[in-house]
């Protein structure tokens, strides 16, 4: 097996400066991380990212962090600007909002794409001081596509020849994507890995196709399970592998004592009611608002809800330095406020709002103690919520409400109740209808969930994925032309 490294923008963990020399680690939250952290505790490897903190970063205080990780992890450190630039601004800024088809929500400022290359080459460098001949790098997500073409233009002498990447976001389709200023950098950016992971068919398919319209000289070659791209004399295999979850440890951690009791306590809190539970990082493409719009409709027409249902909606913080992520929190606040200013009684509240993160147990005890799961992103590459809510129900029991545009809905089809997150009425029929399920509809359903869920969990991820990696043919090509190019734009840009 040769040694794993994983690349990825951020690490596991936070540090954050309470004082002079005084660091708090905090871990951080999210899907990448989520799946990423088991495999590397259980295989080893080196995990190469930022700490989280602007400008030097604390030896000690990152020592004393990662003493029991596992695996080595190696810093890059990022000044104020580039965090600005690169990751509030070119990351978060222009890729995550287009990736999930929200161009409205783009800023296309030209100075972010000069920040992201720079540090995308800090990170190239990280992995030849690191890297050895024959590693597996592996680099994770939409902040780093620059990664493999920065490589190739340092003219990598350490034989770095399996450059893999995956995409955990959704990749666009070509309509969307052609209002990106630099979509042919992009796309050579990324025709630069070995292999290239995306999450289901349909990013696959939108990839393909930009690649088709934009890359006039690269030839899609279609294969049955692997898709081939020829491009400068080199062969980029492209796949879809449907990332999962550490499903044992959900299963074991819903069954443990504590949780059983938090669940059991936290139902006793709501009498008679029916447990809905919303749970997303503040992010406008989870479709928090329009959850929360749908539950009001359900609630207007449906007068067996009042008094029966709550909607326990937690937002984790995220982002939050962004201006938009701040109006949108406020936008929240205040469909929560008219919500529960509208509907609530003596004795009732329809919404229990939380911003605030959860720790491993209390999260479980949600999953475990909710009868409904209310997943509606607008577009997701996955969502992890809704499969681990699934591996939590030890029970069979419960609902999950999923959004027919989130990457897990291919997979969890057949179980779920699939809404369009953009359909209000829709979704407050949707809430009905899982309200009433019968006991058998609602196990009969979870049973098959969960198969899938157990199936295709995250150890199942990491082995397509490498082994589709280790077809990788590592000898250097005697043919092949320098890769890099002058990084100017074409008619095409
Ligand atoms: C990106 C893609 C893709 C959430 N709140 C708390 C908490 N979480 C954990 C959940 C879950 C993860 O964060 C969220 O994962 P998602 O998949 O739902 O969403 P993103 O963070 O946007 O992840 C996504 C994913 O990458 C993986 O490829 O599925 O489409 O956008 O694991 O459990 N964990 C704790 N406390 C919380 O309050 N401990």
């Amino acid at each position: 097996m040769n040694r794993l490294i994983v690349v990825s923008n951020r690490l596991p963990f936070a540090l954050d400066s309470t004082g002079e020399d005084l660091w708090t680690v905090t871990p951080a939250v999210g899907g990448l991380v989520s799946a990423i952290e088991p495999v590397l505790r259980d295989r080893g490897g080196t995990w190469i990212g930022w700490p989280g903190i602007a400008g030097e970063i604390p030896q000690e205080a990152l020592a004393e962090a990662t003493r029991n990780a596992g695996y080595k992890v190696v810093p890059v450190a990022l000044s104020e600007i580039e965090r600005d630039e690169f990751y509030y601004g070119y990351s978060n800024e222009v890729i995550w909002p287009l990736f999930h088809d929200l161009q409205n929500f783009c800023n296309f400022e030209p100075a972010y794409w000069q920040a992201y290359k720079e540090v995308n080459n800090r990170y190239a460098d990280a992995i030849i001081r690191c890297g050895q001949a024959d590693d597996f790098v592996w680099v994770h997500d939409y902040h780093l596509m620059y990664v493999a073409q920065a490589l190739r233009e340092r003219a990598v002498s350490k034989n770095l020849s399996r450059l893999t990447f995956f995409l955990h976001i959704p990749f666009p389709p070509y309509d969307i994507f052609a209002k990106l200023p630099q979509q042919q950098r992009l796309l050579r950016a990324l025709l630069q890995f070995d292999l290239l992971g995306f999450q289901t068919r349909r990013d696959v398919r939108n990839f393909l196709q930009c690649v088709r319209r934009v890359m006039s000289d690269a030839n899609v070659l279609s294969r049955s399970e692997l898709q081939v791209v020829r491009f400068e004399h080199r062969k980029i295999r492209v796949g879809h592998f449907p990332i999962g979850i550490d499903f044992d440890a959900f299963e074991k951690g819903a069954t443990s004592d504590s949780v059983e009791q938090r669940a059991q306590r936290l139902r006793v809190t709501f009498p008679g009611c029916q447990l809905i539970l919303g749970l997303d990082r503040l992010d406008y493409s989870k479709g928090i608002p329009e959850r929360l719009r749908a539950f009001r409709a359900a609630l207007e027409r449906d007068p067996e809800l009042r008094g029966g249902v709550v909607l326990i909606q937690i937002v984790v913080p995220s982002r939050v330095q962004i201006p938009r992520y701040h109006e949108f929190k406020d936008r929240i606040d205040r469909l929560v406020g008219d919500i529960n200013g509208r509907f609530s009684t003596s004795t009732w509240s329809p919404v229990q709002y939380h911003f605030r993160s959860l720790d491993r147990d209390d999260l479980l005890t949600h999953y475990r103690g909710c009868d409904i799961a209310f997943v509606t992103p607008l577009k997701d590459g996955m969502n992890l919520v809704a499969k681990e809510y699934c591996a939590c129900r030890i029970d069979n029991d419960g609902v999950l409400i999923l959004s027919q545009f989130a990457g897990a809905a291919e997979q969890l089809k057949s179980g779920a109740v699939l809404v369009n997150p953009y359909d209000v009425e829709q979704m407050a029929d949707a809430i009905l209808k899982a309200f009433r399920m019968n006991h058998r509809e609602r196990s009969a359903r979870m049973k098959r969930m969960k198969r899938g869920v157990h199936n295709e969990n995250v150890f199942w991820w990491v082995d397509s994925f490498l082994r589709a990696g280790s077809q990788i043919s590592t000898a250097h090509p005697r043919q092949a032309p320098p890769v890099a190019r002058p990084d100017r734009p074409t008619r095409f840009d």
